[in-house]
């Protein structure tokens, strides 16, 4: 666990000079150019330990056992994938903008990487952030098959201290039983409060937020009951990086005695907003600066999960400090997320001012009975038309939420900014995963710059699964 643990906080991690070769299917490579350096990202089964029973999860680590990748902005993205499992499998590079053959969605960029075989990837790393990884192929996210993908910029000190959190949800329960038992009928709402089901991490019949019953969740793979302590200097700034690889939770990041400047959102610098408490939505991620303290001291950094008291969480400990067991419970069951603090956020690079040149109107749809979720009414197949674009266009989406539960939406391959909510204009975050909340209405404005196929889904892994899913195509 220590390397492990290491390995996620530091991870400027082993790169493999592989000699000069060609990369036949994304590029060449110029003549007497130095040997390529490639990173080995191994997708495989791994263990760890939950609620004190083993637990056989699946990710993506380096041949020195360092989770997912660290690079720097302006290097390229050299990567080979091998595939370990026993199943196909494909990775998502969660907010780059690659070509889009290598991002990563079966059936939409390319094929699966079948069992034992490898993929090459190779483009320009434009921007930097906190990003993730993680597969697209079937429930495996629910696995735990995801990683981060830290890429450093000139908003980086060289010496700076900073923590890596990585959030997920667990069940021992298969995650193909887990979607089977949400797709069976539902129980009518009006029987529906009599009726307390919630056995063996299948479906709560709430309709509105939290519809798995998880055994655990995880900040870096561990529980409060073992949670990952994590050094500090008394006196230093200390930037957090908040993934949330959950499949289907959200939480509220919650500092404790401490405060903290949120100064980026999914790896886009925003005007920093002060506070104690941060929401998250699934997929997204938060930087977030905190001063630690002088004195010696430890404290947590918690995520509760929305509308609940469940926790997780890691310990920061500042100096020679003692370590103070955090319950698994909150005293009071957190709120829902909402837009409030989305509706304050403001891009320090916001994208220049324009007209939309194409908008497209897209409901997101869907009912709790039967668990059919879909886009404007059509739950997602093959014969689904793209949404087009055209290259060069200043496109508008503009997301209407016509059901009970929220949904973070993800765009591949382009940075986005919010740019209303609710009919108020504002030149909000640029992200690449929105949360649109039972009812709200958000627009999206993006630059059309990214030629190719490109998915654009809600998030949360079942939700995707029953057809919450379309694609946007350049004509
Ligand atoms: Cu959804």
């Amino acid at each position: 666990m220590l390397s492990r643990r290491s390995a996620l906080l530091s991870a400027f991690a082993a790169s493999v000079t592989l000699p000069h070769r060609s990369w036949a299917q994304y590029g060449s490579v110029a003549v007497g150019e130095k040997p390529e350096t490639v990173t080995i990202l191994r997708v495989q089964r791994r263990n760890i330990e939950v609620n004190g029973k083993l637990a056989s999860v699946l990710g993506i680590r380096q041949p020195d056992g360092a989770q997912g990748l660290v690079t720097e902005v302006g290097r390229r993205f050299r990567v080979r994938v091998d595939n370990e499992l026993d199943a196909p499998t494909l990775i998502h590079w969660h907010g780059l903008a690659p070509p889009w053959r290598q991002d990563g969605v079966p059936g939409i960029s390319g094929p699966p990487i079948s069992p034992g075989a490898s993929a090459e990837y190779d483009f320009p790393l434009r921007f930097g952030g906190t990003f993730w990884m993680h597969s697209h192929e079937g429930l495996q996210e629910q696995s735990l098959l995801a990683a981060p993908l830290i890429i450093r910029d000139g908003r980086d000190s060289p010496g700076q201290q900073e923590a890596t959190i990585m959030l997920a949800d667990f069940s021992f329960t298969p995650p193909a039983q887990i979607y089977a038992e949400l797709r069976k009928k539902r129980t009518p709402l009006s029987s529906r409060s009599a009726e307390p089901e919630m056995v063996n991490g299948g479906a709560v019949p709430s309709p509105d937020l939290n519809d798995v019953r998880y055994d655990a969740f995880l900040a870096n793979d561990r529980t409060l009951a073992d949670p990952e302590t994590i050094r500090v200097e008394p006196g230093e700034p200390l930037l957090l990086r908040v993934i949330n690889s959950s499949s289907m939770s959200a939480f509220h990041l919650d500092l404790g005695a401490l405060s903290g400047a949120l100064i980026a959102v999914d790896g886009s610098s925003v005007r920093p907003i002060a506070g104690q408490r941060f929401p998250i939505a699934v997929a997204q991620r938060l930087d977030i600066l905190i001063k630690v303290p002088r004195s010696h001291v430890s404290f947590p950094v918690l995520a509760i999960l929305e509308g609940e008291r469940r926790q997780t969480g890691v310990i920061l400990v500042a100096g020679r400090a003692p370590v103070t067991r955090i319950p698994e419970n909150a005293p009071t069951p957190s709120l829902a997320l909402t837009l409030d603090l989305e509706r304050r956020l403001r891009a320090k690079k916001p994208l220049a001012k324009r007209k939309p040149d194409r908008i497209h109107q897209i409901d997101l749809t869907g009912d709790m009975n039967g668990y059919v979720w879909s886009i404007n009414g059509v739950v997602w197949n093959k014969d689904v038309p793209p949404l087009a674009v055209a290259e060069g266009e200043r496109v508008e989406l503009v997301l209407r939420n016509k059901t009970l539960m929220p949904h973070p939406m993800h765009l591949h391959g382009h940075q986005f900014q919010v740019v209303e909510i609710d009919g108020k204009r504002f030149p909000g975050a640029v992200r690449d995963t929105m949360l649109v909340t039972p009812g709200s209405r958000v627009v999206i404005a993006f630059d059309a710059n990214n030629p190719g196929w490109w998915a654009f889904h809600c998030h949360l892994v079942y939700h995707q699964a029953a057809g919450m899913f379309t694609t946007v195509r350049y004509i």
